[in-house]
């Protein structure tokens, strides 16, 4: 779609382009412009995202049958008339609801702001609002607006807030987009909605709750470019200083959001935004224990900050009003790893130094932050073709300073032999002159001191029919999973090539991560290396189906000995004309120790 505004196309231009259904339901594209308030936002990194409304209380759960995946489209998935639905406002108590507790816990969890969802699909307003009498405080027992002591809380805390509000689908009511089981889509007069709850509650939210730092936009619909543009016209004087999402629709917002729990493969200029969530549902639902580990966490946003992007990362309160325990004790530990190492987080940029086996780098002026993700054997962390002057080296906690080799074009630093176990260690790297580009076709680094390289499909140059997508699936429902592939391979000249830069020589074994569906499989491939070439079949892994997880089998196909260190190449291609070979996500090359 609109990819063609990346500043790194070329990693990215053979075929992300192609539009899929998933990129339609979201708009991935932002206005280009500069949103004069955007600075904040690019230097914040990390939000923390609410997913709070009626689901909550029901946990996933109706009729005494439970349901996996996203649990705010619980209504959705067990098609509830929207009468009964409704009528579960009355059961809504949120007692424990504490908005001090859940602004310092976004403070000790180094968040910098906030967006919490004010209406979801349901139709539920979780605030005071005049134009629907379907909300918390005129339906629920609770009769209190959440919103305004939460506003007040993270102020206070120098936390920027946001709501989110689905401004086109709405469950509740006859007009709203996406209720087809109690009201006649031939009926509907989208229109109408709009103009008496969804933008009448847009101007309620941003009028009563002071500045907001963002108005978090879901799923556009039923609008043309210029209702769109005239939706945004009337709100934007309401508030200049608030972000638009890119939700919003028709390339309109002012930052861009990608995919759920989707992180681009490559840096990005443009202002952006990565959203994930803590555990498989965005809405509380109490079966739902996948949480993802201090670790992951800390992984995760230091890769999406490589990448030059933010992290919102989402947690699901339960109807009582309380925060999972597992992510208040999870957000809790990523806050004291960034309260030690947020300089390298924080107002950062992607590095200029591409990714390597040993993890991954952001920059700020005069400093290159390495994110070691995984520590080499031999402690070198190799910057290569980095053509900076180094002044100086050392690990971010303690300042500990470290050698610093140059060999021609390359560096090395030395990793501190005795630093302590950590999900991410940061080595700053102090240079003078300004910041190399980052270059898109660096070769991609292997090395014999880590015990796997992977090789991400983005990175290959492809042939013929064969191209490079982003194929999205899921596991339960709605809950969105992303993965780069080579693609359409299916004839002998339809080939994907990747340039390596193999650091030592050592026996290396080849593994090829793919899907391939029944029809694909049994087919010969052919995969060449410093001019040995090297035969396979293919084997049966699933189909490729959106609403079902994409099985990628590692099958090892190759060893082969590297004598001397250097610039080498991989092709992978079909042997004959056929299916498609299979969707390559990657080649791994794992040293042979
Ligand atoms: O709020 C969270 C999701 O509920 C919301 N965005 C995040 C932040 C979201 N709304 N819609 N979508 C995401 C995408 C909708 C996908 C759909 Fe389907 C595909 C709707 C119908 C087909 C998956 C399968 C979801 C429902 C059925």
């Amino acid at each position: 779609m609109q990819y063609n505004r990346m500043v790194l196309a070329l990693l990215l231009g053979v075929g992300l382009c192609q539009a899929q259904a998933q990129d339609e339901m979201w708009d991935k594209t932002s206005s280009g412009k500069n949103h004069p308030n955007i600075q904040w936002f690019k230097d914040a990194k990390f939000g923390l995202f609410i997913h709070w409304g009626l689901y909550s209380q029901l946990g996933g759960v109706w009729n005494n049958k439970r349901y996996y995946g996203s649990g705010e489209w619980l209504m959705n998935q067990a098609k509830v008339p929207a009468a009964d639905y409704a009528a579960k406002a009355a059961q809504f108590n949120p007692v424990n609801f504490n908005a001090d507790e859940w602004a310092g816990l976004a403070k000790d969890a180094g968040i910098r702001y906030m967006v919490i969802t004010a209406k979801h699909h349901e139709g539920f307003a979780m605030y005071d609002s005049k134009v629907s009498n379907f909300s918390i405080v005129k339906a629920s027992p609770y009769r209190k607006d959440p919103m305004k002591a939460l506003a007040e809380a993270t102020r206070k805390r120098g936390i920027q807030f946001g709501f989110y509000y689905s401004q086109f689908l709405d469950w509740h009511e006859p007009d709203g987009g996406g209720n087809r089981w109690d009201f006649e889509e031939s009926k509907k007069d989208y229109l109408r909605y709009y103009r008496e709850k969804s933008i009448p509650q847009l101007k309620e939210l941003m009028t009563n709750y002071g500045p907001l730092g963002i108005v978090w936009f879901d799923m556009p619909g039923g609008l043309t470019r210029q209702q769109t543009q005239q939706l945004v016209d009337t709100l934007r004087q309401l508030q200049p200083g608030s972000l638009f999402s890119s939700r919003v629709g028709q390339g309109l917002g002012d930052y861009r959001d990608f995919g759920d729990s989707e992180v681009p493969p490559a840096p990005i200029e443009e202002v952006w935004e990565s959203i994930y969530t803590h555990n498989d549902s965005w809405g509380y639902i109490e079966h739902d224990m996948n949480f993802k580990s201090p670790a992951e966490i800390i992984r995760l946003l230091a890769n999406v900050a490589s990448k030059g992007g933010n992290l919102m990362l989402n947690v699901g309160p339960d109807g009582k009003g309380n925060i999972p325990s597992y992510s208040a004790k999870y957000l809790r530990e990523t806050g004291r790893w960034l309260a030690a190492n947020g300089e390298s987080i924080y107002g950062t940029t992607y590095g200029f130094v591409p990714g390597q086996p040993w993890g991954v780098t952001t920059a700020k002026p005069g400093k290159l932050f390495l994110h070691v993700l995984d520590r080499p054997r031999d402690g070198k962390l190799l910057l290569p073709d980095c053509s900076v002057t180094a002044t100086r080296a050392y690990a971010l906690v303690g300042k500990k300073p470290l050698v610093i080799d140059r060999r021609g074009a390359d560096l090395y630093v030395q990793f501190p032999a005795a630093e302590p176990a950590s999900p991410n260690t940061v080595i700053v790297l102090e240079y003078t002159g300004k910041a190399p580009a980052y270059n898109t076709k660096a070769p991609v680094t292997i090395s014999a001191q880590v015990n796997e390289n992977i090789v991400e499909a983005v990175h290959a140059t492809t042939a013929d029919s064969a191209a490079v997508k982003s194929l999205t699936y899921s596991h339960y429902f709605g809950d969105w999973k992303h993965a780069v592939c080579v693609t359409d391979m299916q004839g002998a000249n339809d080939s994907a090539t990747f340039h390596l830069r193999i650091t030592e020589p050592a026996d290396y074994k080849i593994v090829l991560e793919y899907a391939c569906p029944a029809e694909s499989a049994r087919q010969e491939g052919q995969l060449t290396i410093g001019g040995q070439s090297f035969l396979f079949r293919t084997l049966r892994s699933s189909e490729f189906d959106k609403s079902n997880p994409l099985l990628f089998i590692q099958h090892a196909v190759a060893i082969t000995t590297i004598g001397k260190p250097g610039l080498y190449s991989i092709t992978v291609k079909p042997r004959q004309q056929g299916k498609e070979l299979f969707k390559l996500k990657s080649i791994r090359l794992l040293p042979v120790h």
